[in-house]
């Protein structure tokens, strides 16, 4: 009853402005907002300003030319600013100085209004359209109306927005506000949880904070943050993985973290980037996304006020920023997770991004690095786009970044994501409104997994194994890292069994250091499964199973026989040659060393006891882009092997490595791996990489399949960078003949070669006079997982 009451409280509240519900007050008394009709005549679209003014990319070549550039524009766009390419606001007139200065340079948009007004008339077409229903267009028709993301909106419609959210479901959602801007506006925020129960209290459960807006211009980040909350809401009762996240984290939303700025890119000036604070001396604003606390004032954040990327007098001298800041403090060591969402380029990045070269500590390196990888390919599975991972510095250091803050400060796991679209000079902060929906959703997504993996309390890293070798003991390792809980070291346990019935057997294992845990999968006869999982306990007394279903979702490996007939690990130089007559790459040339890790190349090669490896220059350079593969092919060509070696259905084995997804134009190339049967006469594609696995990968190919297996078998590995440049980095390692099956058949007991009822009489003999060779499972007693087993084999054939 006390909901409901609350809740017609509440609707009252919207029309009278008045809301009694005590503390469990969830949506808040909003005040009259400013707001601009775009469909009054007498409202000029926010690109009047521009009025004789273009986009510039402008190139210089030294100190000098970019000191005149810089006293002939009206602002610079570009957030690194630098002799090179940087790309400006500049009048008509000046633009004609700059030519007559024979200073190179491209137009982007020659006039910055008409592109602006384009826009803006693409906004009040759709505006008119939501004008036949004008309540729904400013507060949505439900708690989630897919209709009201059909166009752009204003601060004051956001926030209401957000406040029918709370109105309409106080049971899941709480309107507050955290703070006041400089000019004196509101800032909101939105909590959003499932309802307390026995044992699971909202104010135990961890808290992840998104924010939008904290660049003005950006606006399709409000409309983005706008979609996670009402979806979140709405789905609670309907998606049962929503529902799930809801009842075990706090979800905090942050629309618009710079109302002044937003509200001035409505009114007066389209592209204005940081909040409205008045430097004095007619400059205004500060860039709150370099005015936080971690590593304030250092590269790529301006000390003139009058810079787009101006710092601030001080870290958190912005009441912007301070009191997002202090939010975030007030939830302590509930906060684990954060998303700063801004626009443009489709980027997922991670911290730090302070200062050039600066390393992100491990093991929290490696965590980022997965997590972004992870979003960015949830998202590519949706709606293939591609958001590029990355570190943030890899981008551009900017030093006083939100992420920066939250990871330093706070520990608290944090990205920056620019959404859509991927490029496209300043019309990138005003796509069409009808990006705005598919956006929003391909994000729902990527929140959805954001939010499951942030709140992990551990997070395993495991590589199953297809086939093990038949009649022996398969050491496997188990990363497990602590998440928001802590791993018991002494816990980790392995659980297998041989075939796929019978009990598993519970195997210690034993702690290798590095947060891998090791232990041995029992011996298996060839032809026989082998099913496995592992448990482990939280110091605070949880059992966790990955995978997650434990014994039901057991993961399982085939026991083969592998007759190895040549190996190379490539520890020295076996007759490997590298160059072909079409290589043409600059840097990155194939080479035999012990790898020096990077972002995008092996720290190690892979042979276990090995520590050479090919690799397309070991080096790691001074920065990623520094001995990668540049300017064209490089190949790497191994001497002749006998293919025949290895019988008939001979497989061709290596392990590789392969990374094309960090810095500009990712994923553009590729690797080809090829073989011959004529010595390199001609040659057989065998795969193209394009995959970035950033781990060693083993791949594996029947020969037959491809090529007729002969005794003139070469192999070569073309990698390049074609295209625009970009980053490129690969690495082949143990390289195999083999051949892998079952020589025999374990069910075939008498050896004849034939599988038939002598071979069951075999059986029942042997295990009547419990023989090794009917305890089928090893493991020393004879039952009827034995029966089983034999039964399985004999059916395989
Ligand atoms: O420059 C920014 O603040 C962000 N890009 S935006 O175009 N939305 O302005 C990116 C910040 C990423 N952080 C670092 N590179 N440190
Ligand atoms: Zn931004």
């Amino acid at each position: 009853m006390r909901t409901v009451r609350c809740l017609q409280a509440s609707l009252i509240t919207l029309v009278s402005g008045l809301c009694v519900c005590g503390s469990n007050a969830q949506p808040i008394n909003l005040p009259e907002f400013d707001r601009i009709d775009p469909l009054n005549p007498f409202v000029q679209s926010p690109g009047v300003i521009y009025q004789d003014q273009s986009i510039v990319r402008v190139r210089t070549t030294s100190q000098a030319q970019l000191d005149a550039v810089l006293g002939l524009v009206e602002s610079v766009w570009t957030e690194r600013v630098g002799v090179g390419t940087i790309t400006v606001q500049i009048s008509r007139a000046n633009l004609e100085a700059l030519t007559k200065l024979g200073i190179a340079h491209d137009v982007l948009i020659d006039d910055l209004r008409a592109h602006t007004d384009t826009a803006w008339s693409q906004l009040v077409a759709q505006e008119r359209l939501d004008k036949q229903n004008p309540d729904q267009n400013q507060r949505g028709a439900s708690v989630h109306d897919e209709a009201w993301f059909a166009n752009y909106k204003q601060f004051g419609d956001v926030i209401t927005y957000f406040n029918n959210i709370a109105t309409l479901r106080p049971d899941l959602a709480t309107m507050s506000t955290y703070g006041t801007s400089v000019l004196g506006n509101a800032l909101y925020d939105l909590t959003i949880s499932g309802p307390d129960a026995p044992g699971n209290a909202r104010v135990d459960r961890p808290v992840i904070l998104w924010n939008g807006t904290q660049h003005a211009r950006e606006w399709i980040s409000p409309m983005t943050v706008s979609y996670l909350a009402s979806k979140f809401v709405d789905s609670y009762d309907t998606d049962p993985r929503v529902k799930n996240i809801l009842d075990s984290v706090r979800i905090v939303i942050a629309p618009v973290a710079n109302p002044d700025g937003y509200l001035y890119t409505w009114s007066g000036e389209r592209f204005w980037r940081k909040n409205r604070r008045s430097n004095g001396g007619g400059s205004f604003g500060v860039d709150l996304n370099r005015n936080w606390g971690y590593e304030w004032g250092g590269q790529g954040a301006s000390t003139d006020p009058n810079s787009d990327t101006y710092r601030g007098t001080s870290a958190f001298s912005e009441p912007e920023t301070d009191a997002l800041g202090t939010l975030a403090q007030s939830f302590g060591s509930d906060l684990v997770a954060h998303i700063d969402y801004h626009s443009f380029s489709q980027l997922v990045l991670w911290p730090y991004g302070y200062a050039d070269g600066v390393q992100t500590p491990e093991p929290d390196r490696t965590y980022f690095d997965n997590l972004a990888i992870n979003l960015s390919d949830e998202i590519m599975s949706y709606s293939g786009e591609f958001y590029n991972p990355m570190q943030s510095v890899d981008l551009y250091p900017a030093a006083g970044d939100s992420s920066d803050w939250f990871y330093g400060a706070l520990g608290v796991k944090s990205l920056t994501f620019e959404l859509r679209p991927s490029s496209g000079g300043l019309g990138g902060f005003d796509p069409p409104p009808s990006t705005i929906l598919p956006t929003a959703q391909e994000n729902f997504q990527a929140a959805m997994l954001f939010a499951e993996l942030t709140t992990q309390r551990l997070t395993f890293g495991f590589t199953p194994v297809a086939m093990v070798e038949a009649d022996t003991a398969t050491p496997i390792s188990l990363t497990v890292s602590d998440g928001i809980a802590s791993l018991d070291p002494s816990s980790p346990t392995l659980f297998a069994r041989v075939g796929s019935s019978g009990a598993f057997n519970a195997i210690a294992m034993s702690d290798l250091g590095n947060a891998s845990f090791g232990a041995d999968l029992p011996p298996a006869p060839c032809g026989n499964q082998i099913e496995y999982y592992f448990e482990v306990s939280t110091t605070d007394g949880d059992t966790i199973t990955y995978p997650g279903g434990g014994e039901a979702a057991a993961l399982s490996t085939l026991a083969q026989e592998f007759n190895t007939a040549f190996e190379d690990q490539m520890e020295s130089n076996s007759g490997w040659s590298v160059g072909s007559p079409s290589d043409n790459a600059s840097t990155g040339v194939w080479n035999r060393m012990d790898p020096q890790g990077t972002a995008a190349q092996p720290e190690n090669d892979h042979t276990p006891s090995g520590t050479d490896c090919w690799v397309t220059d070991g080096l790691a350079g001074n920065s990623l882009g520094d001995r990668d593969i540049d300017g064209g092919a490089t190949t790497l060509s191994s001497p002749m092997l006998d293919a025949t070696s290895a019988g008939e259905g001979a497989e061709l084995v290596y392990w590789r490595w392969y990374s094309n997804n960090a810095g500009s134009s990712p994923n553009e190339d590729s690797m080809l791996v090829q073989i011959s049967n004529n010595n390199g006469s001609s040659w057989t594609t065998l795969e193209t990489v394009t995959e970035n696995t950033g781990v060693w990968t083993e791949k594996r190919f029947v020969i037959a399949n491809t090529i007729a297996p002969s005794a003139q078998m070469r192999v070569r590995f073309v990698a390049s960078d074609l295209f625009n440049g970009s980053i490129v980095e690969a690495g082949v390692d143990d390289l195999r003949l083999e051949s892998v099956g079952c020589s025999t058949n374990p069910a075939d007991l008498n050896g004849d070669g034939n599988l038939d009822f002598f071979d069951v009489s075999a059986f029942l003999a042997a295990f009547a006079a419990q023989e090794p060779a009917a305890d089928f499972n090893n493991d020393g007693v004879w039952n009827f997982f034995d029966v089983s087993a034999f039964l399985a084999a004999f059916a395989q054939g």
